[in-house]
């Protein structure tokens, strides 16, 4: 029952005196989309205390967004807030440090599309039907009454390009299409958008991605696509993490490809990895045991322990799941 929790959330949005958005760390379209969205429409509902504070600085290509200077470093916030905003994610340990500005007091929303059966907060819509929190979060808006502005519709329409891969992964529904409509009505540049968010690439992400798909090994017949990014690759590509995003699907996109792996390596003991599976493959359950998260056609986690032993463990994992699977 969405609407009713819809109802429920603006009811404590609109008595809340002041209020902090936020969202996962290494924050991708969605996350910087939905917390700014969302910080726009509180500000449209009242104008009290509304801060935004991510773990990690915003990517260069959502910095453009209306209010993305706004969003700060939790060092530099100061508590105590009585109303917790969390979008697209579900779990307190995956905002950071933003989680030390949390106090016992305060009351704790959530608004997520990821699959999660026990999600934190004091009141939580968590819908996997959703392709973004983006659409969720129009949702909300429609619910609060709140008019959509060119300022909303920019931020939501950025989470929902990003997570739907430019509407064509298989999350992107008639919803989806219905609610961009509405955001291109507002007067959206989407060529600019689309060139600034998905085209353009720094030259350290340029070099990043030619290590990156020399790193990239076909196995078991060219069904897993296994790609890595040491450490050694980032330094000497002068990359950023916000670099590595995306460069997964230039393995997922290999004819046969079920699916693809990307290994990156944070430090000796400390590995990222990213899943992409084909449908029919659910990469979120391949991660349970590893304790990850995502969707079925995406998903991460990361290992602790150092490369090599993360490879061995994850391709174990994969190829038991891909048994018995054509
Ligand atoms: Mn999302």
């Amino acid at each position: 029952m969405p609407q009713i929790k819809l109802g429920e959330m603006v009811q404590r949005l609109r008595q809340a005196k002041r209020i902090l958005v936020t969202s996962h760390v290494s924050p991708d379209g969605d996350a910087v989309g939905a917390v700014l969205a969302v910080y726009h429409i509180i500000r449209a509902l009242h104008d009290r205390d509304v801060v935004c504070s991510l773990a990690h600085p915003v990517p260069k290509r959502y910095a453009w967004l209306p209010g993305a200077d706004r969003i700060c470093p939790p060092e530099v916030c100061a508590p105590p807030f009585d109303v917790a905003v969390i979008v697209d994610v579900a779990q307190l340990d995956r905002i950071g440090a933003v989680s030390a500005l949390l106090g016992d007091d305060t009351q704790i929303i959530v608004l997520d599309h990821h699959l999660e059966t026990a999600p934190a907060g004091d009141l939580a819509v968590v819908d996997p039907r959703y392709a973004a929190t983006g659409e969720l979060i129009i949702e909300l808006m429609d619910c609060a009454g709140v008019a959509l502005t060119r300022e909303i519709a920019e931020c939501a329409y950025v989470a929902l390009a990003t997570d739907t891969g430019s509407f064509k992964y298989s999350n992107t529904t008639e919803r989806s299409h219905r609610i961009a409509a509405r955001l291109v009505a507002t007067g959206l540049p989407v060529a600019e958008i689309g060139r600034r968010v998905f085209d353009e690439m720094s030259a350290a992400r340029f070099r990043l991605l030619i290590r990156f798909v020399n790193s990239v090994t076909l196995l078991d017949g060219g069904r897993i696509a296994l790609g890595t990014v040491t450490a050694n690759d980032m330094a000497e590509s002068e990359a950023l993490e916000e670099d590595t995003e995306g460069l997964i699907n230039f393995a997922r996109n290999i004819e046969g490809v079920d699916v693809a792996m990307l290994f990156r390596e944070v430090d000796n003991h400390t590995v990222k990895l990213s899943l992409r599976s084909r449908e029919g493959v659910n990469s979120a359950e391949i991660l349970r045991s590893l304790g990850g998260g995502g969707h079925a056609a995406a998903a991460g986690t990361t290992l602790e322990m150092p490369l090599r032993q993360a490879t061995a463990l994850a391709l174990r994992h994969v190829r038991e799941a891909l048994q018995g699977t054509l």
